[in-house]
């Protein structure tokens, strides 16, 4: 895209805006588009600064500490995260294209009706990422993934099973870091895209195009206290890479929000691991909400993630607040993973 224009002879920076990429995008992929899918993504859009006008003023409203709920997931509901859900809630509420969302926040799905016309559209999201890290000004996120409402389902008398749909069906994802600076990354399957959040105009503005997950990195990212129940797998391919057999020496990074430890991943390589472990099984991190946007984008970015046996984006999901393991990284790191996970498979089939 052309980010230069020149006027009377000097060329001066074009102001992309997040709604003029999709809509650029739309116009280049899908001519036969008819805006509605650019109206869902602007509703996204607005609840995320919604939600960025709160997070930056956290120490002085009255936002910090929990809201007194429990949310689904058992844990304590931090104010902000209740009000980045409702704020999500209402901006795809009022978007008559959207058919069902899910939340992180709330147990079951939502159903749409009585609106204009049948919904095109299932949005799953994590409205506040990390949240348990706001009292303490480490930067949270908000992630969301877009998915086709299925015609047959329409009439259902269960339609909140369209949110059951694997990765690999998602329409669009992406996430907002709330960080040193706030930055929307999107894809629509053709390429990965960052938008900085200009305070001063009130909207996002392309300052990441087309970004690729380098092949490899020097980071590898992983919560090391839960290191005694990794699976040896994880445990000797850790330390492989500790070693520097992978070709180079690696560093620790770890910042405790899934979305800042991905987009680092994204930008500078490397590979983040969240594996099974002895408090979480089946890993900790959600498959819909947390592990689906953020494997959809790597895929798109050059790198891929799975959960230690099957790509990501083939799981089929059998519950809205399902987990998994995550390991998502930069080809290299992802490769040397899979042969560690592939001679751990042949040393369990040999040992019967
Ligand atoms: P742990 C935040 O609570 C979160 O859901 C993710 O954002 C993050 O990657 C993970 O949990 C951190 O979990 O067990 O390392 O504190």
């Amino acid at each position: 895209m052309n980010t230069q224009s020149t006027v009377q002879g000097t060329t001066k920076p074009v102001i992309v805006t997040v709604q003029q990429h999709i809509l650029s995008e739309q116009r280049r992929h899908s001519p036969q588009a008819t805006g509605t899918f650019s109206w869902l993504l602007s509703g996204i859009t607005l609840a995320t600064k919604m939600t960025e006008s709160r997070v930056r003023r956290a120490g002085l409203l009255d936002v910090i500490g929990a809201a007194g709920n429990v949310n689904v997931q058992g844990e304590a509901q931090q104010k902000l995260d209740v009000y980045a859900d409702d704020a999500l809630v209402h901006c795809l509420g009022i978007r008559d294209n959207v058919a069902i969302i899910a939340s992180e926040e709330n147990e079951q799905a939502i159903a749409f009706d009585g609106r204009s016309g049948p919904g095109k559209y299932v949005v799953v999201f994590d409205p506040l990422d990390g949240s348990s890290n706001i009292d303490v000004n480490v930067s949270v996120g908000t992630i969301f993934s877009v998915l086709r409402m299925p015609e047959d389902l329409r009439e259902s008398d269960d339609p909140a099973q369209a949110v059951l749909q694997p990765g690999v069906k998602q329409l669009a994802a992406g996430y907002v870091v709330y960080g040193s600076s706030t930055i929307m990354v999107y894809s629509t399957g053709h390429g990965v895209h960052g938008f900085t959040l200009d305070p001063s105009i009130g909207a996002y503005v392309l300052s990441h195009e087309d970004i690729r997950m380098p092949e490899q990195g020097k980071y590898y990212s992983s919560n090391d206290a839960y290191w005694d129940t990794f699976p040896q797998a994880y445990q000797d391919y850790l330390s492989y890479l500790r070693r520097g057999e992978l070709g180079r020496s690696y560093a620790l990074r770890y910042i405790g929000s899934l979305v800042a430890d991905f987009h680092r991943t994204l930008l500078r390589g490397g590979v983040f691991l969240y594996p099974p472990t002895d408090a979480n099984p089946q890993g900790k991190l959600r498959l819909l909400y947390e592990a689906n946007p953020v494997a959809f984008i790597a895929q798109q970015a050059g790198g891929y993630a799975t959960d230690g046996h099957q790509n990501i984006l083939d799981i089929v999901p059998q519950d809205i607040h399902q987990r998994t393991p995550l390991i998502v990284g930069g080809k290299s790191e992802m490769e040397a993973f899979e042969r560690f996970m592939k001679r751990d498979e042949l040393a369990g089939s040999l040992a019967g």
